[in-house]
């Protein structure tokens, strides 16, 4: 029973300081995640990593042959994962680091290939594999943004993920009144609260995402920090997202 589940960068770092970990959250998501098998961690940047790649004018699509821009938003990233290893370790938690700028890389086309061999393998030994947004290898564009949502649908598919979550600093996908919707199972159905979907850019906001997650042969749920263990427990809090 595979669950791939996403830390959002907005919830494990303060967006508003640089390079700053939400020490509370994440203690919080750590705890969480402790004592859980066959689970996969992906987290985003929040506060680390975008503001270097926006320096450098790099985005999911845009990308640089800067090696200082390469490695300026690689090494943000890393220093976020690492910050997020200690945590889980201290919890016990057996994770290892994936470095996606290592493995994945995108086609002229933006397609992406994030070989998952090591993923599988390392899920079989029983470790807790964490993986997080990077640059990646794109085929003339030099390097571009690997956003963490990109990650986690890639992996969903090619492990064949039972459950993927997605933990947001918002208790669910909202509709015009903030209340939490708790099941879309059509995009028409949600179209008007979320907006335009920009499907070019997966981590274009909450319409990019529930697009994305219906597309996925998984249920996926998206819900806050408060609720991360009930969702780890096999719960279903905040918005389950499958397509009919
Ligand atoms: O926060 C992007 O990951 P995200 C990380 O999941 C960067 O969009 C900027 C390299």
């Amino acid at each position: 029973m595979t669950t791939i589940l996403k830390l959002g960068g907005s919830v494990i770092t303060d967006k508003d300081r640089a390079e700053t970990v939400d020490g509370d959250a994440l203690d919080r998501a750590t705890a969480a995640v402790a004592g859980h098998e066959d689970l996969v961690l992906v987290h985003g940047g929040g506060s680390f990593g975008h503001h270097n790649a926006q320096e450098f004018g790099v985005s999911t699509t845009e990308g640089t042959h800067d090696v200082d821009g390469v490695l300026q938003i690689h090494n943000a990233m890393k220093a976020l994962n690492g910050l997020v290893m200690r945590r889980l370790h201290e919890r016990d938690v057996p994770a290892v680091p994936v470095h996606p700028l290592s493995a994945a890389s995108r086609d002229e086309g933006g397609s992406l290939t994030l070989p998952a061999t090591q993923v599988e393998t390392l899920l079989g030994e029983g470790f807790v594999p964490v993986l997080h947004g990077d640059v990646v290898a794109h085929a003339g564009e030099g390097a571009t943004v690997l956003s963490g949502d990109e990650i986690v649908t890639s992996l969903a598919t090619s492990l064949d993920a039972d459950r993927v979550g997605l933990c947001s600093t918002v208790p669910g996908v909202l509709d015009e009144s903030d209340d939490v919707i708790s099941r879309i199972e059509r995009y028409d159905d949600v179209a008007s609260v979320l907006g335009g979907a920009d499907t070019t850019d997966v981590s274009g906001g909450m319409a990019g995402k529930v697009q994305t997650l219906l597309e996925l042969g998984s249920p996926a749920s998206i819900f806050g920090l408060d609720a991360l263990s009930a969702f780890l427990d096999g719960e279903r809090p905040g918005t389950t997202i499958e397509s009919e």
